[in-house]
C-alpha cells in the first residue's frame, strides 16, 4: 500500500467502552455471518428452478461489514439518511433483521420474487431503505443534493419545530469514485456551501475486474479538499498500530505503505505463511523483526496485517466520532479488504465470488453456528443474547420516524390564465409559473424550482422574479445594486424557492430526485418543477431513471424539443424523447398543443404527484391512484390557440391522452392524429382533405404515453378476465384509445404525425386493426426554418396528404382483397 499522506487519528482515550465495544463487534461478526449466508443460501440451498445462477457479493458485503455496523448500531440519529453502496445490500438487510426490522422470509428469499432485492431499493425492500443504489456513483450523488434539501426545508420554516439538521451518508465502493456525476455534484456542492454530508469511501482497492491504481488515496484527497471537503483516512487498525509501537514497527509500517496494492490484495489471499515470508525476505535484518514473527503465529500475523482502520471497531468509531459536531462535509478513505474475514479476501477475481458449500461449512463452524440455528439472531455469539437484545432496543437509530409517514396533501386550486390568440406551450408554461408565483397559497409556498442554466432560456424567470432564489446566506444582486437594468432579479437568500444548477443535467435528476423524496425524508412535502432543453433528457438519462425507481415525485418541463427548434440546428433538435417519455415507468409524459391543455396538464400533475395510492381514481386502467413524476415535452412553437372553454369531458380527455379535435363523422374512413406543435400541420391537411373525405377527423394526442398505458392495461386486464368489487368490470375493460378510435370505421386509415419518433403513435394503428401510416422525424435534424425542415423530414402538410391519400389507397386494396 503506498504512503498516506494523512496519518489516521491518534490513538485517543477508548471513548467507547469495552463491553459496548465488544458487543459492537459480536454483532458485527453476525452481520457479515448473515449477509454470507443469505447469499449463500440463495445460490445453494434454495431449489433453483430455471438454471439461472443467483449471484450475491460476499466479499463486498464482508469489506464494509465494520464500516455499516459501527454506524447503524452506534453512530447513525433517528434523521441521519444512509446511501449504502449496492453490493453491500445484504448487510443492510441483516443489520435490519437484527433490528426486527426485516423478516426472515425476505431474508431466505434474498435476490427470489418477493424478496430482499439485491440492491437496495426504497420502492421494493420492505425495510425502510434511504436512498436506493445500483448504478454505481448515483447513490452517492443524491445524498449531497439531499442535504442541500433538508437546509432548504430547514430554513423555509414549515412546521413549527426547529429542526436541527442530520447527516446525509454515502457508504461507497472507491470504484464509485469512477463515475463522472460524483464530480459533478462536488462542484455543484461546492456553489452551495454544501454541510452535512459524509461519504465513507470502502477503500478495498479493488473493482469489478481488477486492482485500483496504487494512489488514488491521493486524488481522492486532493479532489476533495479543493471543494472544501475534509478528508480523513483510516488506514490502520489497533493491531498495527500496536505493532508499530514495537521495536520492527517503524520498519513495518513503511513496508506496508510501500506495498503495491496488487501485492497486498495476492498476500491476504495466501495468508499468514505468505506475509512471514515476504516480511522475512524484504525487512532482513531490521532489528526486533524476528521477535515480532517468533511471537505470532500465522493466523495472529495475518490478522494483524489485515487490521486495516475500516476493519477496526475501535479505529472506525473514533473516526466518526472526532468527525461529530462539525458539518463540514468529510470523506472518509476507509481502508478495508474486499472479502475480509472470508476465504475469498483479497482475490482480484472475488466480486461476483461465491464461498463454496465446503468453505461455507468452515465459515460456519468458525463462527460456531449450529446447522438448523443459521438464521438465528444471536447464535454462535460469545455474548449473553438477553444483552444483546437490550442493547439494540437503546440504539439511537431505532428512534427513526415511520417509513409511512406523510405529509398532508397540498390543495391545487385552479390557476388563473388569460386567453392568448396565439402562444406556444413554453410562453404558456412560465406564464403559468408566473400565475402561481403570485399566488399566497400552500400551492405555491411548497413549490420549488430547479434548473441546469436554462433558468431563463426555458421561461422560468418570471417564477425566478417574483420568488428569489434560494441561498442559505443573503446575497444582494449586483447588477440591481449596481442599477445596471435586466428584467431578471437574481437575488438569493434564504427565502427563495429556485435552486439555480450548473449545466450538469445529472444534477438535475439528483436534485429532483431529493427534492422529490422530501417529505419521506424530510417529513416536509415540495412540489419540485425541473426544466431543461429537452434534448438533454439523454445526458442525464440514468439518472432521470434512477430518480424514478425511487419513486421520487417532480414535474419535468422539457423545452424546446424536436426539429421545431428549427434554426438552432441537429445537435438541439430531439427526436427520442417522447419514446423515453413512454418507456420510462413511473413517469406520466405529455406534449400538449394549445395553452389551455397544458394549463389543465398542470393543474393536474401539482396533484398527481402528490398521490400515494390512497385516493380514488377517476380514470380507470391507470396508475393515477398510486401517482408518479410528470414530464411535459414543450415547444418554442407560437401556435394559433383554439377560441373555447375547455369543457370537463374535453379536459379528462386531454389528461387521458387524447381528444377530437374535429371529431370524425361516425364511421368515417380516416383520421388525422397529431401530437404537440404539429397541429397547424395536422389542421392544414385536414382542411385540404374535407372535400375529398369529408368525415376525416383530427385526434389531437396530448399523451402518447398515457393512452398507450391505458390500452395495455385494458388489455392485461381482459386477458385476465380479473373479477374485481364491480363485478365483470376487468372483463369490459375499455381503454380511452379504444374508445376514441371506436368513432372511425373499422377499416379506416389513420395518418399520425409528432415532431419526434414516429413510434411513438404507431402503435395506435393495432388498436383495431386499422391501417396506419406514421410520419415523423428519424434522422438528425438540421438548422433550417420550418417550411424547409417540416417538408425535408416529411411532417408537414403535403406529407399528411400524401400519407392520407396513400393510406386511403392501401385500405381501399384491402377491402376490395377481403371482399
Ligand atoms: C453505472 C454502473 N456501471 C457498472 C456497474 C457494474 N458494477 C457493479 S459493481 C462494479 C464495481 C464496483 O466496485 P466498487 O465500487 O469498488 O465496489 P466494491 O469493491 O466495494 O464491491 C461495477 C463495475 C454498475 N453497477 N453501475
Ligand atoms: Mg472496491
Amino acid at each position: 500500500m503506498s504512503a498516506v499522506v494523512d496519518f489516521p487519528a491518534p490513538i485517543s482515550e477508548n471513548i467507547t467502552s469495552p463491553q459496548k465495544l465488544a458487543q459492537l463487534k459480536e454483532l458485527n461478526k453476525k452481520v457479515l455471518w448473515l449477509s454470507s449466508w443469505m447469499i449463500h443460501n440463495a445460490n445453494h440451498v434454495r431449489p433453483a428452478r430455471d438454471g439461472l445462477k443467483v449471484g450475491g457479493h460476499q466479499s463486498s458485503c464482508a469489506s464494509v461489514s465494520t464500516l455499516m455496523s459501527a454506524l447503524y448500531f452506534d453512530i447513525l440519529g433517528p434523521d441521519d439518511r444512509v446511501a449504502v453502496k449496492p453490493h453491500a445490500a445484504p448487510i443492510f438487510h441483516a443489520i435490519q433483521y437484527l433490528f426486527g426490522n426485516q423478516t426472515l422470509e425476505q431474508m431466505q428469499n434474498f435476490r427470489a420474487f418477493g424478496g430482499a432485492q439485491s440492491y437496495p431499493s426504497r420502492t421494493k425492500d420492505g425495510d425502510d431503505v434511504d436512498f436506493s443504489t445500483g448504478s454505481v456513483g448515483l447513490g452517492v450523488g443524491v445524498t449531497l443534493f439531499a442535504s442541500l434539501i433538508q437546509d432548504y426545508v430547514h430554513q423555509k420554516k414549515f412546521g413549527s419545530e426547529e429542526l436541527t439538521p442530520s447527516r446525509m451518508i454515502a457508504v461507497m465502493g472507491d470504484a464509485e469514485l469512477d463515475e463522472g456525476n460524483i464530480y459533478e455534484a462536488l462542484l455543484e456542492g461546492w456553489k452551495h456551501d454544501v454541510r452535512n454530508l459524509w461519504w465513507i469511501v470502502d477503500y478495498n482497492r479493488q473493482s469489478l475486474d481488477g486492482v485500483v491504481n496504487d494512489f488514488l488515496f491521493q486524488k481522492i484527497k486532493s479532489f476533495f479538499e479543493t471543494v472544501g471537503w475534509k478528508v480523513v483516512n483510516l488506514k490502520y487498525g489497533k493491531l498495527q498500530q500496536r505493532a508499530f509501537d514495537g521495536p520492527a514497527g517503524a520498519a513495518l509500517r513503511r513496508w506496508i505503505d510501500d506495498c503495491p496494492n496488487d501485492l497486498y490484495s495476492a498476500i491476504t489471499f495466501q495468508g499468514g505463511a505468505a506475509w512471514r515470508q515476504h516480511l522475512s525476505t524484504d525487512l532482513k535484518g531490521t532489528k526486533g523483526l524476528k521477535t515480532f514473527l517468533e511471537s505470532h503465529d500465522d493466523a495472529a500475523l495475518h490478522e494483524i496485517m489485515t487490521n486495516l482502520g475500516g476493519h477496526d471497531m475501535e479505529t472506525v468509531l473514533e473516526a466518526f466520532r472526532e468527525a461529530e459536531g462539525d458539518d463540514t462535509p468529510t470523506c472518509f478513505v476507509a481502508y478495508t479488504i474486499k472479502g475480509h474475514g472470508l476465504p475469498l479476501a483479497g482475490h482480484k477475481d472475488n466480486h461476483a465470488g461465491l464461498m463454496t458449500p465446503d468453505q461455507m461449512d468452515m465459515f460456519k463452524r468458525a463462527n460456531s453456528v449450529e446447522d438448523g440455528e443459521e438464521w438465528a439472531p444471536f447464535s454462535g455469539l460469545d455474548t449473553d443474547p438477553d444483552q444483546l437484545t437490550e442493547f439494540l432496543k437503546d440504539v439511537p437509530f431505532r428512534a427513526r420516524p415511520a417509513a409511512t409517514r406523510r405529509a398532508p396533501v397540498i390543495p391545487v386550486a385552479p390557476i388563473d390564465l388569460g386567453r392568448e390568440a396565439k402562444t406556444s406551450t413554453q410562453v404558456t408554461f412560465g406564464k403559468i409559473m408566473n400565475a402561481l408565483a403570485k399566488r399566497d397559497d400552500d400551492l405555491s409556498a411548497r413549490i420549488v424550482t430547479t434548473s441546469p442554466d436554462v433558468t431563463v432560456s426555458t421561461n422560468l424567470s418570471g417564477w425566478v422574479n417574483s420568488r428569489g432564489l434560494f441561498k442559505r446566506q443573503q446575497h444582494a444582486d449586483a447588477f440591481r445594486e449596481q442599477k445596471v437594468v435586466s428584467p431578471i432579479k437574481w437575488e438569493k437568500s434564504p427565502g427563495g424557492q429556485h435552486i439555480e444548477l450548473g449545466i450538469a443535467e445529472n444534477n438535475l435528476f439528483l436534485m429532483l430526485s431529493a427534492m422529490g423524496l422530501s417529505e419521506q425524508l424530510f417529513g416536509e412535502r415540495l412540489l419540485p418543477v425541473g426544466t431543461l432543453y429537452d434534448p438533454f433528457i439523454s445526458r442525464g438519462l440514468d439518472a432521470l431513471n434512477y430518480a424514478c425507481y425511487q419513486d421520487a415525485r417532480f414535474i419535468l418541463v422539457a423545452t424546446p424539443s424536436g426539429i421545431t427548434l428549427a434554426p438552432e440546428g441537429g445537435a438541439h433538435q430531439s427526436i427520442a424523447t417522447p419514446l423515453i417519455g413512454m418507456a420510462q415507468d413511473g413517469l406520466a409524459a405529455f406534449e400538449p398543443a394549445y395553452g389551455d391543455e397544458l394549463q389543465a396538464i398542470m393543474e393536474w400533475s401539482f396533484d398527481y404527484i402528490q398521490r400515494d395510492g390512497s385516493g380514488t381514481s377517476e380514470i380507470q386502467w391507470l396508475r393515477d391512484r398510486e401517482g408518479g413524476a410528470v414530464y411535459l415535452r414543450l415547444s418554442t412553437r407560437p401556435l394559433e390557440q383554439p377560441d373555447r372553454e375547455l369543457d370537463e369531458q374535453t379536459r379528462q380527455d386531454i389528461l387521458a391522452g387524447g381528444y377530437w379535435l374535429k371529431p370524425p363523422a361516425a364511421g368515417s374512413d380516416l383520421a388525422i392524429i397529431y401530437t404537440g406543435a404539429m397541429a397547424p400541420e395536422a389542421l392544414e391537411a385536414w382542411q385540404r382533405l374535407r372535400d375529398d373525405v369529408p368525415g376525416v377527423g383530427v385526434l389531437a394526442v396530448t399523451s402518447a404515453d398515457r393512452l398507450n398505458a391505458g390500452w395495455n392495461a385494458a388489455q392485461r386486464a381482459r386477458q385476465k378476465k380479473e373479477t374485481s368489487g364491480e363485478g365483470d368490470r376487468d372483463r369490459w375493460a375499455v381503454s380511452h384509445v379504444e374508445r376514441l378510435l371506436s368513432r372511425l370505421a373499422r377499416q379506416a386509415g389513420l395518418v399520425s404525425v409528432i415532431d419526434g419518433h414516429p413510434a411513438t403513435l404507431a402503435w395506435m394503428g393495432a388498436v383495431r386493426g386499422q391501417r396506419m401510416e406514421s410520419l415523423g422525424v428519424e434522422h438528425f435534424g438540421q438548422s433550417g426554418d420550418l417550411n424547409d425542415l417540416y417538408a425535408k423530414y416529411r411532417i408537414d402538410a403535403d406529407a399528411i396528404v400524401d400519407a392520407c391519400n396513400s393510406v386511403r389507397r392501401d385500405r381501399v386494396r384491402v377491402v376490395l382483397k377481403d371482399s
